[in-house]
């Protein structure tokens, strides 16, 4: 069975001038199909690696086909982790982020910081690390999903194919925006059981 392209799980201009329908076009219709695409090629190349879920490939990949599936993963963890309507950490979830930052304010300019911060391509995550919450980054196609121990509660991509198109050259802007407005921290607080690899995964 192929991987396939996951439909948004919203409307493509349900965040208004946040992230443009033109973005999602390009970064959902274009960047992620495209990974779904090559992935899938290389797959149908090597019946060694057929009949391998997107984890199982992404933790036995290297190179090519692991930069290929960690993306569709990525990506797939990346929408989810956004959310047109605003939503705040509550209950368990903001009680991890008082004892691991101090506030809610406080986590979101430490995610900011290492959005901004980390050099060229990557993606900016907040993952779950021996029971506490860390902020940290991988580079290129690199997924938490690679690291053991890395259990993912939300994700930010940081290509700049993830902005352009509505903040040009400006990752701050768009960092703080999604940051402070499109975050899904209900999505973030399900990812606390640990499962959160699943929830982007696909069966091969
Ligand atoms: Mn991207």
């Amino acid at each position: 069975m192929a991987f396939v392209l996951p439909d948004l799980p919203y409307a493509k201009d349900a965040f208004g001038d946040i992230l443009s329908v033109e973005t999602f076009d390009f970064h959902h219709g274009k960047h992620h199909n495209a990974y779904v695409v090559k992935a899938n090629e290389l797959v149908a190349a090597d019946a060694s690696l057929q009949g391998k879920s997107l984890v199982e490939l992404i933790k036995l990949a290297k190179g090519g086909l692991f930069n290929q599936v960690g993306q569709i993963w990525n990506h797939t963890f990346y929408w989810q982790s956004l959310s047109p309507t605003k939503t705040a950490p509550t209950g368990e979830l903001l009680a991890k982020i008082e004892d691991a930052f101090g506030s809610v304010d406080a986590l979101i300019e430490k995610l900011k910081a290492e959005a901004v911060g980390h050099f060229a391509s990557g993606w900016a995550a907040l993952v779950l690390k021996d029971g506490k919450l860390e902020v940290t980054s991988y580079h290129d196609a690199d997924t938490p999903v690679a690291h053991e121990g890395h259990a993912p509660l939300l994700i930010v991509d940081v290509w700049e194919h993830a902005y352009y198109i509505d903040y040009r050259n400006l990752r701050p802007s768009y960092a703080d925006r999604i940051l402070k407005e499109a975050i899904n921290w209900d999505f973030a607080a399900l990812n606390l059981d640990g499962e959160g690899a699943d929830r982007a995964d696909q069966p091969g």
